[in-house]
């Protein structure tokens, strides 16, 4: 069982995400467990503080070294080898190949969700990968996260169904994206499913949906 904790000041954001669907399904057939950790448990004093003002000057706050320390301490004791996963916009685009990685190897992650004012520099001592999932800003690494997890999560072996490993290998290389599909009704609203996908000629079908594939960029 491969096991992911996250740490977040926002943890009822994850509800949603992780229990439907195939995080459910994944959780369900035992491929993963996720453990939740509340940044909040692990601040300062009385108030539970978690942020202080920049050093240098600068508008907003910064989450503190000392409860983000406590939080991935928390998380290593309950796994100890498991990689801690920097969630920023500083980080390295997220790629499919990179969730395929991840899903095949039998890494534990401790994804570390931070604001998006951001992190006291010396959490980065801490980390194993530092991960963005694209060029714009979002208001912290929370959507981030429950993208990153869900990519690599529905590729651990045994959680997609249906699907042979083929076909997904096919959807992993980057570029092959997807071709045109139909269900039913043939004709809807005037509109024909292609005649060569009813046709029941397997090389004829494989053909079209490759001269149809959508390529990235
Ligand atoms: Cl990982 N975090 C935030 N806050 N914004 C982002 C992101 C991450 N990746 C793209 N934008």
């Amino acid at each position: 069982m491969r096991k992911i904790q996250i740490i977040t000041l926002f943890p009822e954001m994850f509800g949603g995400v992780l229990n439907s669907s195939m995080m459910w399904k994944a959780q369900k057939i035992g491929a993963v467990d996720f453990r939740m950790i509340n940044l909040r448990d692990f601040g300062l004093g009385l108030r539970k503080t978690v942020d202080d003002i920049i050093y240098g000057g600068g508008d907003g706050m910064l989450l503190m070294p000392e409860p983000l320390f406590n939080a991935v301490e928390n998380a290593k004791q309950y796994d100890p080898t498991a990689k801690v996963v920097l969630m920023t916009p500083r980080g390295k685009r997220w790629q499919q190949a990179t969730a395929k990685t991840w899903a095949d190897s039998d890494e534990n992650y401790i994804f570390v969700c931070a604001r998006y004012e951001g992190y006291d520099e010396r959490v980065t001592t801490l980390v194993d990968y530092q991960v963005s999932v694209g060029d714009y800003v979002l208001t912290g690494g929370e959507l981030a996260a429950m993208t990153v997890i869900d990519s690599v999560v529905r590729l651990i072996p045994g959680v997609l169904g249906g699907e042979t490993s083929s076909e997904i290998e096919s959807f992993s290389d980057g570029e092959t994206l997807e071709y045109p599909q139909y269900t039913r009704p043939e004709v809807f609203r005037g509109m024909e499913v292609p005649k060569v996908l009813l046709s029941g000629n397997h090389g004829e079908i494989a053909k079209w949906r490759q001269d149809h594939s959508i390529k990235a960029e």
